[in-house]
């Protein structure tokens, strides 16, 4: 074979290696597949449980910004007792909220296992009065209420001595391979610990401290993937990631990501912190529900169970709270897809999976009826949901020489108003259409 085919072959080998192996994902159930449920799910509830919770000070941060000692941040281990938990309690108050899903804390940047790991004897098991695996009996009680589980994991341990990074003013080394190497299968055994719960999704955190290639990101993907070719992974794996996860602020544009899940604490802090009363309201929780709902994406909200176990009340009382809304509104939130342009209505929207119905989300008390423009299609049917009121309703200044849809305004009385969100369906005569094109000057009548 003369060199110019030798280097042809090798081209061709080497093309085909980097696109069918390029972080393996082609070989993968495709993303669409995979996050199906996450798509439909809309709502989670995120769990930051720990030993930072004894103190109620900031989780791993609080000694990494050297507000405590590294010392006396984990004195907080001995007053972890987890006396009082019970997962079955968690499911099902996690279940009335309306979450599909929920995602735990596993291991805080602390370096603290919640689990019986076998790699250190950093764990609630051998180190607190809990003397227990907290991740067994909370995942076995997730699955008995048909939810998904999402084991949460730092990939940064500041607690590990192989482990570079100590505090913001501190470093345990710079660089040492040996130590590096140590720390990497120290890892591995942890996420091979993890993948036997098989959970449903893994939320890694702290990936900023080091390369894709540093974390073997490659790797861990294919491990996890290996292990349960269903399961996926949240953007946190420089790169090797499934889905977006803007935190604490409220997407102002629609994230470009198909998949995404807004995370955030109902007060300021992700753990159990009794001095942080500064809760967002249960309708202010529901209206930035119905905010990622409406842009295609989930809310994923923290609660920060207390050293014992228990959720604090002013925590149930949200979850219950928004508990309510969500069972008398489920056909508007799961399953629904994002909804319209806001030239079209002046609030939130959604549309069911077949576009054939459209959602308003109404947050305040409309002074007059509502107003939907550019809506192409005919409409079949007005109704409130979750009291199935139909609604009057009529299109003005439809001028029938013009392909200007008419305004399609909508009375809604005061009686059929939700005490927070109001949600209208519109069925449409077929998949929604919208007419987008500039409306000319007339040239005749
Ligand atoms: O550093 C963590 C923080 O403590 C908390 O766990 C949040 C939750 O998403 N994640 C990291 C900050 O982005």
């Amino acid at each position: 074979m003369n060199s110019q085919k030798k280097i042809l072959l090798f081209l061709i080998c080497f093309l085909f290696i980097n696109t069918f192996h390029s972080h393996g994902q082609s070989t993968e159930i495709p993303k669409e597949e995979r996050l199906a449920w996450f798509k439909d799910a809309k709502f989670g509830v995120f769990i930051h449980w720990g030993i930072y919770a004894v103190n109620g000070i900031d989780e791993s941060w609080s000694f990494y910004n050297n507000y405590i000692s590294y010392a006396d941040y984990m004195k907080q281990l001995n007053g972890f007792t987890a006396k009082n938990y019970n997962p079955t309690k968690w499911a099902k108050l996690i279940k009335e909220s309306g979450a599909k899903y929920t995602v735990i804390t596993t291991k805080h940047h602390d370096g603290v296992a919640l689990w019986n790991t076998k790699q250190n004897d950093l764990s609630v098991v051998k180190k607190t009065p809990a003397k227990k695996d907290v991740i067994t009996p909370f995942v076995k009680a997730i699955r008995k209420e048909n939810l998904k589980v999402g084991l949460y994991f730092s990939l940064l341990d500041w607690s590990h001595p192989d482990y570079p990074n100590f505090t913001r003013t501190k470093t345990k080394y710079k660089k040492d391979d040996k130590k590096w190497k140590s720390f990497t299968k120290f890892n591995f055994g942890q996420l091979k610990e993890l993948s036997k719960f098989n959970p449903d999704l893994y939320w890694f955190d702290g990936d900023w401290e080091q390369s894709a290639d540093m974390w073997k990101a490659k790797e861990i993907r294919q491990l996890l993937l290996k292990n349960n070719p269903n399961t996926f992974i949240n953007s946190r794996l420089q790169g090797y990631g499934d889905y977006a996860t803007p935190e604490q602020g409220v997407p102002i544009t629609t994230p470009l990501s198909e998949f995404w899940e807004l995370c955030m604490t109902m007060n300021n802090s992700w753990g159990y912190q009794p001095n942080d009363t500064n809760y967002k309201t249960v309708n202010q929780l529901i209206r930035i529900l119905v905010d990622c709902i409406s842009m295609g994406g989930n809310l994923l909200l923290d609660i920060a169970p207390k050293p014992d176990g228990t959720i604090p009340e002013e925590q149930t009382k949200i979850l219950k709270g928004i508990g309510r809304w969500t069972n008398k509104h489920k056909e508007a939130i799961y399953g629904t897809r994002a909804g319209v342009p806001k030239e079209h209505f002046n609030g939130y929207t959604a549309l069911s999976k077949d576009k054939t119905t459209l959602y308003l989300y109404v947050d305040n008390k409309p002074n007059g009826p509502l107003l939907i423009k550019g809506l192409k299609n005919k409409v079949n049917r007005i109704w409130v949901v979750g009291n199935g009121t139909k609604l009057s309703h009529k299109v003005v200044g439809k001028q029938y020489w013009s392909n200007v849809p008419g305004m399609l305004y909508i009375d809604v009385p005061e009686e059929v108003q939700d005490k927070d969100v109001t949600v209208i369906a519109i069925l449409l005569k077929g998949k929604v259409g919208l007419y987008r094109e500039e409306v000319k000057a007339i040239e005749s009548n």
